[in-house]
């Protein structure tokens, strides 16, 4: 039965059953010191504020049958679908590839690439390895959403410009509607989670809604 979910620029109606939550990168290479978020002179601290409302979210989808997916950013250990123009910045001794606390950087099968315990995938939600900062990229996740009749995507994770806004950008050209948590969401850089959030709201929703964990529980529940 379709449910209405309180956004901005205005309330949505969504049908559960033709509605996932995608849950973007949220990996201990971005949200604990020693990964690849940290390399980049980032303060990863700052990411801790999403897993809690991302946590309430997933709850809430999983008793709502929800589809819940799962994304990762990362590469083949032999880094062969790693562009060398995004392994050659940053300093050289903690590129991707390179050997670190958690494992090698932004390398699948790296204790790094995991997601958060706190956000663990459930047995049967799909995990889509990414090489790049969309997840339509070189994936199968637009096969697996058109499959199921999914038409909405509520939208959480990190980072609020980087992988979000591509990702949503990329689901937006491909016809689906998203719904981008707010407070699910994070980025290094406040001040970019706060523009970001404002552009895909802007022009009366120009490629996305955003909305809050509260206001999609209410809607889910
Ligand atoms: C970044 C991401 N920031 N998941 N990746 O490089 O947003």
């Amino acid at each position: 039965m379709p449910q209405v979910i309180e956004a901005e620029p205005a309330p949505l109606s969504i049908d559960p059953a033709r509605t996932a939550l995608l849950i973007i990168d949220m990996q201990r290479d971005f949200l604990e010191p020693g990964g690849f978020g940290e390399s980049l002179g980032n303060d990863v601290s700052r990411l801790a504020a999403a897993i809690g409302p991302c946590r309430t979210v997933l709850d809430a989808a999983r008793a709502a049958g929800l589809l819940v997916l799962h994304t990762r950013e990362g590469h083949r250990p032999d880094l062969s679908d790693a562009p060398p123009a995004k392994i050659a910045r940053g300093d050289p001794s903690v590129r991707i590839g390179a050997p670190g606390p958690m494992g090698r950087i932004l390398v699948r099968g790296e204790p790094g690439h995991d997601i958060v315990p706190e956000l663990a995938p459930a047995s049967g939600e799909p995990v889509i390895d990414k090489p790049g900062k969309g997840a339509f990229y070189a994936t199968d996740l637009d096969t697996m959403l058109r499959n199921r009749g999914v038409e909405t995507l509520l939208v959480a994770g990190v980072t609020t410009e980087v992988c979000i806004h591509t990702t949503v950008r990329e689901a937006n050209d491909r016809g689906y509607r998203c719904v981008v948590l707010a407070d699910c969401c994070a980025s290094y850089f406040p001040e970019f989670h706060a523009a970001g959030l404002a552009m895909i709201k802007a022009q009366g929703g120009i490629f996305g809604w955003v909305s809050t964990s509260a206001a999609a529980i209410s809607a889910l529940g």
